[in-house]
């Protein structure tokens, strides 16, 4: 590998351009210029790696009922459980079309995915819309095209189809609809602690609404591949 020292990653396809044999883990990207930098977990190793994680569940050590300035800006460790951030994430979907991929796992062990063919945001001038391509496969079945072309809403901020206010109702921050069909960022349980549908971090059209999953990451990468 060759170091330049002007090389400043993009995200995590930049990274694995630059190095094809780094691992998955913590990084340092600049999706917002040089004088922005910006740490962030790389997953090098699922189908191919090169993903960007702009949120992840694990563990439960980090509290996802937070207001607007904290999902516009980012929270957590990104060592461990995560939000980018939604004008971190706005950035790097401006600067490459990129596609999504859903990862999660059940309290058995089984793993399942959702692959989508692209995913944008808008600026947050236009509520960080939602601009979701066609499900394109995974075992985990289609949750999210429901959220397609919604704002993102919080406890704080209501910018949902539903008479009520969703992220207040389910315990997260989304791109809840009326309300939703996955709920990423709500309250992580082992399932069946908690006896309320939708609260909890469910991907429904895998587990249904009242099962909390034990992991949930969702990543993006560029859908043009690197010349590495
Ligand atoms: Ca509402």
């Amino acid at each position: 590998m060759t170091v330049s020292k002007f090389y400043l990653p993009i995200d995590c396809e930049d990274i694995y351009c630059h190095d094809n044999t780094s691992s998955s883990g913590v990084y340092t990207i600049y999706p917002g210029g040089p004088t922005s930098p910006l740490h962030v977990y790389c997953d090098m190793r699922t189908d191919g790696g090169r993903w960007t994680v702009f949120v992840r569940r694990f563990d439960g050590s980090e509290n996802f009922f937070r207001p607007w300035k904290s999902y516009k800006a980012g929270f957590g460790n990104v060592a461990g459980e995560y939000w980018l951030g939604l004008e971190n994430i706005f950035l790097l979907t401006m600067r490459k079309e990129n596609e999504l991929r859903v990862d999660m796992e059940d309290w058995d062990g089984t793993l399942a995915s959702a692959q989508y063919s692209s995913f944008s945001i808008d600026s947050e001038h236009n509520g960080y819309q939602l601009h979701l391509g066609s499900f394109s496969g995974g075992n985990a079945g289609d949750s999210l095209s429901y959220h397609d072309s919604m704002k993102f809403s919080t406890f704080d901020k209501d910018q949902d189809e539903h008479v009520s206010d969703c992220a207040r109702r389910y315990l997260g921050g989304f791109w809840y609809n009326g309300c939703h069909h996955t709920n990423p960022t709500g309250i992580y349980a082992p399932n069946g602690v908690f006896p309320i549908d939708n609260i909890q971090v469910i991907w429904s059209s895998w587990k249904g609404l009242n099962y909390g999953l034990k992991t949930i990451a969702m990543k993006i990468r560029s859908v043009s591949k690197c010349p590495c």
